[in-house]
């Protein structure tokens, strides 16, 4: 047992005073009072909602760290393999309201709060988001640490504990303008680990000596060290005592000998300067989204990440005294991206020049041990460093990279003699000028599996970028693990309403934990009270987010109109351009209407919110026409309630939470094979909203499983996108005439400077429409307008929300992940 490991004569002091958190409302007030009198240092006579939100947060952190050490006490007892998550980016949102529901005591924090006079959502309020991601990318790696305590799996999550999320966006005068994320003033999410740190070097030079066998040893000398801090944040499972651990690395200076010369020397503004330097690297999280830039301060955060990360595993994996071929059977380790890719180089690094294994050996672990997950197909996300800067950083990684590659060509010129331009294509050098190391083919090489997120998307990087892989490795190491969602946060957390109400149809609360039980919706969906119940819910969930546009933006939407939302990050390929010109056309139909056409026509809000990355130029134009149309549409007498257009600034996971139960129509409508998967479209389904979307991503698996007549799909497939560019680029292609219409009113000025917008319609008429934005128009107003049609028989549309909820089951993240554990990680999972 764990109590074993005390020695006998301290061992009933150690454990009589066991501290089991609170148990009721009277604990979990003392827990308060005494964290806003002691840790808070606070006075209890003016605690403000501030005060109350820390201290009951460090209530409930008292909790999560009993059960977080109990957890890992049991995975060091057992031995247990567990699996790694490596992911630069965890989009946490915030924790408080979810630790509460995952502890099952968010009744008793709530009674607990009121008695001590404060209402419980003012408090959650407080809560400044964790907002450690860019999107999708991030936001799974957050669900994934939610499935993976839930179902007990041995897990961990690594990232960088940035001192700026993602930056916070305000709009002045319709633009974008970025305000940094300082979120770290008080975090009760965290625990300080000053006494685990490591030491990372950098740049320097490799000496190559031989041994006295004559094997050549090489030692990576001189450079830079920086010190890695780790902070870590317990990660609840619902319903489970079981609370993994996300350890997240800070970066600063290190103290060592050369430090001590500079002050001793009296150089002490150098000193800090030195200081503020290391501090930088753990600064900012870069704000791109499916986009790769390049920074030299990239490459760096990712070596000290991932170089932090390896030596915390590869010290774990030392502590059980196994033989290094059985790592893989301890150790999996999923790379979330390229963006970890170099962990492949380490480990094999420690495992060749720091633990002395011959090379064949040392690969054959690490291939072992590696999975990686890709998120994209588009050329400008995919990852390439040039050798430049991976020699100048990196010297020794840089080799064994040139070794890695080496090997494998030689084993693909002995399948495919003479076949010197598949050499070219497959090298992990891209022998352009500059040189580039690819990242991706680095990562398929290390790995034993690859996966895409969605059906679609794994057939697409097995048929395009990864082509020649599957020749050369087989079919069996490429796979799919189509994405999910946690429907504790996006259901139960986010929509309490209607987790009820499925509850009391559904057996109770066990859907959150199998959500394919929510099929038993499906024998009520001509019960009558549940009816009107649904749509009271979706109802209230409406008018609470259009008191939120009121009290944001001032203007005043009728919660009767049908609420269409497009919120994700602004990307020319999820085209939201194509959304508002949509928009801009339905404005000038109604403007032609006489007053009477005008009262048959379905009122609308179209909302829409997300960030551009703050050097996307095209990007913040999009915003910005949104904001210009909204600015003419919503003063516009004629127009009334027929029309709104919302933009919500600073789109988050919290405002998410808000806006996804609020929805009848949620748009996802990237141009056919642009988008991996999607995610926040499983979410507004499963919140009882119905999909405009195109036939891509998970969209596709969507449709299978609701059936096609409870989705809105259009425009143009995948397979016919590639021809169609050929067309724009050496054929003809007259614009679509409505959009036609659309571009004269911009450029006549109806929306503000019409200069503003030239390069977005230059795009589309000039420069080969790479987006397909006219080839869709069409066939998008069409399908706005049966839109508009359905939603006027409300029966018919709350049966279609109702067996659309149904059908979702298979969109739970925890199918995800168990998918993940059998196919990719042999994880089982482990009951505290
Ligand atoms: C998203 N990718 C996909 N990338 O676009 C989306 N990129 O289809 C998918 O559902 C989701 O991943 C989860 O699989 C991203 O969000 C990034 O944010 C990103 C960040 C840095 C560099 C490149």
């Amino acid at each position: 047992s764990v109590e074993a490991s005390i020695p006998e004569p301290q061992r009933e002091a150690w454990t009589k005073h066991e501290f089991s958190g609170f148990k009721n409302k009277d604990d979990f007030e003392r827990e308060v009072v005494r964290h806003v009198e002691t840790t808070l240092a606070r006075s209890i006579y003016n605690c403000d909602e501030s005060a109350a939100y820390s201290a009951s947060s460090l209530a409930f952190r008292d909790r999560l760290i009993k059960d977080w050490n109990k957890t890992q006490q049991r995975q060091t007892f057992t031995d247990s393999k567990r699996v790694y998550y490596l992911s630069l980016e965890f989009l946490m949102g915030r924790a408080f309201d979810n630790a509460m529901l995952n502890l099952g005591a968010k009744e008793v924090a709530k009674e607990g709060l009121a008695e001590l006079g404060f209402r419980i959502e003012d408090i959650i309020g407080q809560e400044h988001d964790a907002a450690l991601g860019n999107g999708g990318l991030g936001r799974l790696a957050a669900c994934f640490l939610d499935s993976l305590a839930t179902l007990n799996y041995p897990a961990w999550g690594y990232g960088l504990r940035y001192r700026y999320g993602i930056f916070k966006q305000e709009i002045i005068d319709g633009y974008q303008v970025e305000v940094p994320d300082y979120w770290l003033d008080f975090n009760p999410w965290e625990f300080p680990r000053h006494d685990v740190t490591v030491e990372i070097q950098f740049y320097g030079h490799v000496d190559k000596r031989q041994d006295e066998n004559g094997k050549t040893i090489a030692k990576w000398e001189g450079g830079e060290m920086v010190t890695a801090v780790a902070y870590d944040v317990p990660t609840p499972g619902y319903d489970t005592p079981s609370t993994n651990n996300l350890r997240l690395w800070s970066s600063k200076a290190a103290s060592g000998e050369f430090d001590f010369q500079k002050f001793n020397s009296g150089d002490y503004e150098s000193s800090v300067a030195d200081q503020q330097r290391a501090e930088t690297i753990s600064a900012v999280l870069y704000p791109n989204d499916n986009l790769d830039r390049g920074k030299e301060l990239r490459l760096k955060q990712q070596y000290f990440w991932v170089a932090a990360s390896l030596y915390d595993i590869v010290r774990r994996f030392k502590k059980s005294k196994r033989k290094w071929n059985e790592f893989p059977d301890q150790v999996a380790i999923q790379l979330n991206d390229t963006h970890p890719t170099l962990a492949i180089v380490e480990l094999q690094r420690i495992l060749v020049d720091v633990e002395g294994l011959e090379w064949d050996e040392a690969w054959q672990i690490v291939t072992s041990t590696f999975g990686y997950t890709n998120h994209t197909v588009l050329p400008e996300a995919l990852e390439k460093w040039p050798v430049g800067l991976v020699q100048h950083l990196l010297p020794r990684h840089l080799q064994i990279i040139y070794d890695i590659n080496l090997f494998f060509l030689q084993s693909v010129e002995k399948r495919y003699p003479n076949d010197r331009d598949l050499l070219r294509r497959v090298s992990i050098i891209e022998e352009s000028q500059p040189k580039m190391v690819r990242m991706a083919y680095l990562a398929v090489v290390g790995s034993h599996k690859v996966n895409g997120v969605a059906e679609l998307h794994s057939d697409l990087i097995q048929t395009t970028i990864f082509r020649d892989f599957v020749a050369i490795f087989g079919e069996d190491k490429f796979t799919n693990v189509t994405n999910g969602i946690t429907p504790r946060r996006w259901l139960h957390q986010a929509n309490p309403r209607l987790s009820e109400l499925i509850a009391s149809k559904a057996d109770g609360y066990e859907f959150l934990k199998d959500l394919t039980l929510l099929n038993k919706l499906e024998l009520f969906i001509d019960d009558k009270e549940f009816r009107k119940e649904w749509a009271e819910i979706k109802y209230a969930n409406k008018v609470r987010l259009a008191r939120y546009i009121k009290s944001t933006l001032g203007i005043n939407v009728n919660p009767a109109a049908l609420f269409d939302v497009q919120v994700k990050r602004i990307h020319e390929y999820k085209r939201q351009q194509l959304n508002i010109f949509g928009v801009i056309h339905r404005y000038l139909t109604l403007k032609a209407m006489s007053p009477e056409e005008r009262k048959m026509q379905q009122p609308r809000v179209s909302i829409f919110g997300g960030k551009a990355a703050p050097g996307y130029w095209m990007a913040k134009q999009i915003i910005h026409l949104i904001n210009n149309v909204g600015a003419l549409v919503n003063k516009d007498p004629d127009i009334g309630d027929l029309l709104k257009v919302i933009f919500l600034e600073d789109y988050n996971v919290s405002k998410a939470e808000i806006i996804t139960p609020a929805s009848d129509l949620s748009e996802h409508i990237s141009t056919a094979g642009t988008e991996a998967s999607g995610t926040s479209n499983m979410k507004f389904v499963l919140n009882g909203g119905l999909i405009i979307g195109t036939c891509d991503g998970a969209n596709i698996e969507i449709t299978r499983e609701i059936g096609q007549e409870n989705i809105f799909l259009f425009g143009t497939l995948s397979e016919d996108v590639e021809d169609l560019r050929h067309v724009h680029t050496y054929g003809e292609h007259p614009i679509d005439p409505n959009l036609a219409k659309v571009f004269d009113a911009i450029e006549r000025g109806m929306f503000g400077e019409p200069n503003d917008f030239k390069a977005m319609i230059s795009a589309v008429r000039d420069h080969g429409d790479y987006y397909l934005v006219s080839d869709d128009f069409q066939s998008y107003i069409d399908t706005q307008k049966m839109v508009d049609e359905e939603y006027q028989n409300q029966e018919e549309w709350i049966s279609k929300c109702i067996r659309s909820v149904a059908r979702m089951g298979f969109f739970s993240s925890d199918r995800c992940i168990n998918e993940y554990a059998e196919g990719i990680w042999n994880i089982e999972p482990l009951a505290v």
